[in-house]
């Protein structure tokens, strides 16, 4: 049975080496890879931020408790992907230019390479011009993550930029909302990674 307190402070205390114990432990013990991630690792990370909110915790407190929770993302993540069929589409993800969390980010990317997308992940802080390679490169969906506030803006830069180019753009993030891609045109918003997986089957599905 996981420990889930043990997990969560684990990752806010920053400490990888517990992380990757109890994480492995649960995958040994058969836990479900999505009650690791709702119910220890996610809330983690909320904790934290709302710490720094509170200026209870600084941004090296941040980095350690992100480096801890890849250590355990990287041990769920195989057992998520893919089982090696032919790709449902080709989606191109990054976060947007001067942002550079990356955590929901490769999340999303996880749950859609699991789900059978051929995945581009074009790590943080993408202009432009990184999107648009990779649609050239194939991608028929652009899928664009922001944190922060001051970084949200540039979606609205990267929906202008593809109407008409035949690419849809969905965007997602904390401080990113459905009313917010209304306002911006984009094609798609998701409040999380299991949700970015039925908007793009949805989006692909409709251009079939
Ligand atoms: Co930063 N940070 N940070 N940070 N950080 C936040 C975002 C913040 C809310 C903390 C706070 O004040 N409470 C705040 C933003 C405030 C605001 O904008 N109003 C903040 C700040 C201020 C900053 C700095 C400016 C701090 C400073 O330097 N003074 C700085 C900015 C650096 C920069 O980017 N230029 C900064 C730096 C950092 C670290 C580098 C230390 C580290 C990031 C490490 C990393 O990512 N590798 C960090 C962290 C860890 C956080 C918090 C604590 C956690 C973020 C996270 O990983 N969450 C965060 C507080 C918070 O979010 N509560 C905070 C877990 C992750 C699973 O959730 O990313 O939301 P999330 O992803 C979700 C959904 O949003 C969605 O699915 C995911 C899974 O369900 N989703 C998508 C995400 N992308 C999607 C794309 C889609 C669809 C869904 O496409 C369709």
């Amino acid at each position: 049975m996981t420990d889930f307190e043990a997990l969560r402070t684990a990752v806010i205390k920053g400490k990888r080496n517990d992380v990757t114990a109890i994480v492995q432990a649960a995958i040994d013990a058969g836990e479900d890879v999505n009650t690791l991630l709702d119910q220890g690792m996610i809330p983690a990370m909320r904790e934290i931020g709302d710490r720094f909110s509170r200026n209870e915790a600084y941004v090296p407190e941040l980095l350690i408790a992100a480096r801890a929770m890849q250590a355990g993302l990287a041990l769920i993540e195989p057992l998520i992907a893919s089982s090696g069929r032919e790709p449902f589409g080709k989606i191109a993800i990054g976060t947007v230019k001067g942002d550079l969390h990356d955590i929901g980010k490769n999340l999303v990317t996880i749950m859609l390479k699991g789900a059978g997308y051929e995945v581009i992940d074009l790590g943080v802080n993408c202009d432009v011009t990184k999107y648009e390679q990779a649609v050239r490169d194939g991608a028929q969906i652009v899928a664009c993550s922001s944190l922060l506030t001051t970084t949200m803006p540039y979606m609205k830069e990267v929906v202008a930029y593809f109407k008409d180019k035949g690419a849809k753009v969905i965007i997602g993030g904390a401080p990113v909302t459905q009313a917010y891609a209304d306002e911006i045109g984009a094609d798609g918003y998701s409040e999380d990674a299991n949700g970015a997986v039925k908007l793009v089957d949805s989006l692909l599905k409709r251009a079939c």
